[in-house]
């Protein structure tokens, strides 16, 4: 009878914010067995961006029982670092991933950048990277700025360097987040959230200031949510995280990951190379004439070795 269809904006663990085709927002939650298609065993059933059909529980008080999930274009999952079986549905059906990254208050480290690309990879989500709070860098950090901007644009990824406080150095990124659906990521204090309240004239997301004695953020936002731009496209804040665990998968697949290895691999000797020392390894010979960066290169020796062999 009274079966809706709507988006999920917003989950805080046992409930939704679900806005249906009309605008109307409505307190969801699942009762009873939910049909899933999918088979991922993961801690949360829906993320924010599922589609989702619902009955109406109590039309007056907007509350609302979700009973599917439309199948999902993609979505994104993020493991946790201290249990590999803790897989997190972060969100779903998205256009692009974008990591905030910042080189000081915090640190973001090459390692946990590399790790998101990496996922990102695996789901074939695009993948952006912002440089938030080149306001504070020192010289030192200028050399690392221009450095992470080299690899990684080399690497075929997107870099913008940005102060979230200063709208005029944001207006490359609005012009490419137009019309479609963005995940944020990045560790806690980087400013995400502050780029949203930017992003969004008129929105005032709680930010919060990167702790003194810790250097560290204070995990301000805890609940992703999503939201809608004036001028067309969506955005997902999400709380702050500290590892970006990596899903499983084989050695073999790792260098797929890293798109300037995966334009090199075809020319390898052997179709196994893991890139190592092989003989005839165009990888290798990449990283040699720096057609490949070397950090970068190192970043996949040791996310190699992070992955065990399945026999
Ligand atoms: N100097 C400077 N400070 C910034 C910039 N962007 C954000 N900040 C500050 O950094 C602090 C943390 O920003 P938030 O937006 O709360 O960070 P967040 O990434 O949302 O953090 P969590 O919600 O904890 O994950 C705030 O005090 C911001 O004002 C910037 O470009 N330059
Ligand atoms: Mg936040
Ligand atoms: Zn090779």
């Amino acid at each position: 009878m009274s079966e809706l269809k709507g988006l999920v904006y917003k989950s805080t663990g046992s409930w939704y914010i679900v806005r249906d085709d009309a605008g109307k927002l409505w307190n969801a939650r699942i009762k009873g067995k939910l049909k899933i298609d999918e088979d991922i065993s993961s801690t949360n059933p829906i993320a924010v961006g599922d589609t989702v059909i619902f009955d109406i529980e109590e039309k007056e008080e907007n509350i609302a029982t979700i009973k599917t999930i439309a199948a999902r274009n993609n979505y994104i999952v993020r493991v946790s670092p201290h249990n590999r079986n803790q897989k997190h549905i972060v969100a779903a059906n998205l256009n692009a991933a974008l990591v905030v990254a910042t080189i000081a208050e915090p640190r973001t480290s090459s390692g946990f950048i590399d790790r998101f690309l990496i996922t990102a990879e695996a789901y074939h989500i695009p993948a952006i990277i912002v440089i938030n709070k080149i306001d504070l860098l020192k010289a030192k950090h200028q050399e690392q700025l221009a450095y992470w901007q080299k690899i990684y644009t080399d690497a075929g990824y997107e870099v913008y360097p940005i102060v979230a406080l200063q709208p005029e150095t944001i207006t490359p990124l609005v012009q490419r987040l137009k019309g479609i659906t963005t995940l944020f990521s990045g560790h806690s204090g980087v400013g995400k959230s502050t780029l949203i309240n930017q992003l969004i004239p008129g929105m005032s997301l709680r930010t919060q200031e990167v702790s003194g004695w810790s250097g560290k953020g204070q995990h301000t936002t805890t609940f992703a949510e999503m939201f809608d731009m004036p001028e067309g496209g969506k955005i997902i804040d999400t709380p702050g995280v500290k590892e970006f665990g990596l899903i499983d998968f084989e050695k073999e697949e790792l260098a797929q990951y890293f798109p300037e290895m995966r334009r090199e691999m075809q020319h390898c000797r052997f179709n196994n190379c893991l890139h190592i020392n092989e003989p005839g390894c165009a990888v290798k010979e990449a990283v040699n004439n720096e057609t490949i960066s070397i950090d970068r290169y190192a970043s996949y020796m040791t996310i190699l070795d992070t992955i065990e062999k399945k026999w």
